[in-house]
């Protein structure tokens, strides 16, 4: 029994730390914390849900387990062989089998109407304010403002020419930046293998496949910059190909247009080599193409 009473007190520990004290760690800015329990601290309305969810389908998930694990424990303390010699011979209950049979489905829809509504919520992408395109590609990404003719790649930062406080694997030469509380949409494709574009503050991951226009959006509603990584294993340095946005108000949104339009008109040449990625490359030739791609 003791064995027994640990376990629950270590479930409900556990339950109690992913609900609650789980949220607290979470209060980072938009990426991974050391020790980090559960998802990163929301940024946009879509995020805030699907964490609702998760805990909405935590709650479920653990009482549904502890209600099994309560009726095998009665099983196991009450008719056992010594506790009970003589078996009783029942075999039907309609009641009880209604009851196991009713009370699933409306458990199930009860989790359905919630996961619907969020799925569209997550595809019915609204009126853009801001249109960007993301081209995976091996191993970086291209971002493109097709309104405002701006294009540009955004390369990791290597380990060795981080500034204090940037993190490593995550950040980039030139982030994807976007104004605060106006809806993105972000059109990806590929452009060699399959990528996949996510951002876990923003609660976005969507495949980013050669060929095809996949599209996703997002409001983010707090100033920051928010990180994310490409999720989908595309080769040797896939781990090389983090994202980065950069959320600003609007002011600073249109000062970063106004410079974005002529410094990266002016990289037409330096943008070109890279280009040159996109086709399958042998891995030397794609290292030329970062390098000129840096510049
Ligand atoms: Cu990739």
């Amino acid at each position: 029994m003791l064995v027994l009473k640990r376990l629950f007190a270590f479930l409900v520990t556990a339950s109690v730390t992913v609900l609650t004290g789980g949220t607290a760690a979470l209060a980072a800015t938009g990426q991974p914390e050391p020790w980090q329990i559960g998802l990163q601290r929301a940024a946009t309305p879509v995020m805030d849900d699907i964490v609702w969810f998760h805990s909405f389908l935590l709650w479920v998930i653990g009482i549904i387990a502890l209600f099994v694990l309560g009726l095998l424990i009665i099983v196991m303390v009450r008719f056992n062989a010594r506790a009970n010699p003589v078996p009783s011979r029942t075999t039907h209950n309609t009641l009880i089998e209604v009851a196991w049979t009713v009370v699933p489905v409306l458990i199930l829809v009860t989790i359905a109407v919630p996961s619907f509504r969020l799925l569209f919520l997550e595809l019915n992408i609204p009126k853009a304010d801001v249109l960007v395109t993301a081209t995976g590609k091996q191993w970086f990404w291209s971002y493109s403002y097709p309104r405002q003719k701006i294009e540009f790649d955004s390369l990791v930062v290597a380990e060795k020419d981080l500034k204090p406080g940037q993190p490593r694997l995550l950040t980039v030469d030139n982030e994807l930046v976007v104004p605060v509380n106006k809806v993105v949409e972000v059109d990806t494709t590929g452009a060699d293998v399959i990528h996949s574009f996510a951002v876990p503050s923003f609660g976005v991951k969507i495949d980013a496949i050669p060929g095809r226009l996949n599209k996703t959006w997002f409001k983010a509603e707090r100033v920051g910059t928010y990180y994310g990584q490409c999720s989908e294993l595309c080769g040797r340095e896939h781990d090389q190909m983090p994202i980065a946005v950069r959320v600003v108000s609007e002011k600073d949104y249109q000062a970063w247009l106004t410079m974005a339009k002529k410094k990266f008109a002016a990289d037409d040449g330096a943008a070109r080599p890279a280009q040159a990625a996109a086709e399958p490359a042998a891995g030397d030739a794609v290292k030329v193409a970062k390098a000129g791609a840096v510049e």
